[in-house]
This record gives C-alpha cells, sequence and structure tokens, in this order.
C-alpha cells in the first residue's frame, strides 16, 4: 500500500550511492514523500546546507523541523514507523 508521508522531505543526489540505498527502501516499504534532488537543484542545496548545517546527502527533513542525516539511521526510522 501507498503511503504519503506529508511533511517529509528527503534531500539527495542520484550519484550517492548512500541515497540509492535509502530510495529502495522508501520504494520497498511503498512510501511517496517529497525528493528533492540537491545535484539539478542549486536551490535546494542552500536549503540544505541553511536548515541543516551541511550539505551531505542523504538527509531526511522531518516536520518537526528536524534535519536527519545518515543513511543508515535514516533507513531504521523509516522501516520502524512503517512497521
Ligand atoms: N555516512 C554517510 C555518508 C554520506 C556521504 O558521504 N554522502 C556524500 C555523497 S555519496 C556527500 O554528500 N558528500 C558531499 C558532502 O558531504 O557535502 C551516510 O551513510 O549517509
Amino acid at each position: 500500500m501507498t503511503k504519503t508521508w506529508e511533511g517529509y522531505i528527503f534531500y539527495y543526489s542520484p550519484y550517492c550511492p548512500f541515497c540509492v540505498r535509502v530510495t529502495n527502501v522508501i520504494d520497498q516499504l511503498g512510501i511517496k514523500m517529497e525528493m528533492r534532488d540537491t545535484i539539478s537543484s542549486s536551490e535546494y542545496r542552500e536549503e540544505l546546507i541553511k536548515g541543516g548545517g551541511r550539505s551531505t546527502v542523504p538527509c531526511l527533513l522531518h516536520p518537526d523541523g528536524t534535519w536527519q542525516y545518515e543513511s543508515m539511521d535514516i533507513i531504521a526510522f523509516l522501516e520502524k514507523k512503517s512497521a
């Protein structure tokens, strides 16, 4: 079943293997959320740096304003929330 996660935004680069790992889990779990490619959009990259403090991807922005870095932590969160 596809679920839309309102207010969650995933910042990624299509060339980043850590991002691909997270994106695969997002797809496997049937989650839909807003995805922002920081390579094709300098605006999104600036948002990430201003909000999260660094340009590293992947990063998951939570609705409460938390910027979560680290692919394995993001995957653990997605799996727990989906369970
Ligand atoms: N340990 C991190 C590694 C993330 C990482 O190294 N991301 C690279 C892209 S593959 C990156 O964003 N490098 C540029 C930067 O840190 O500004 C994770 O698992 O998420």
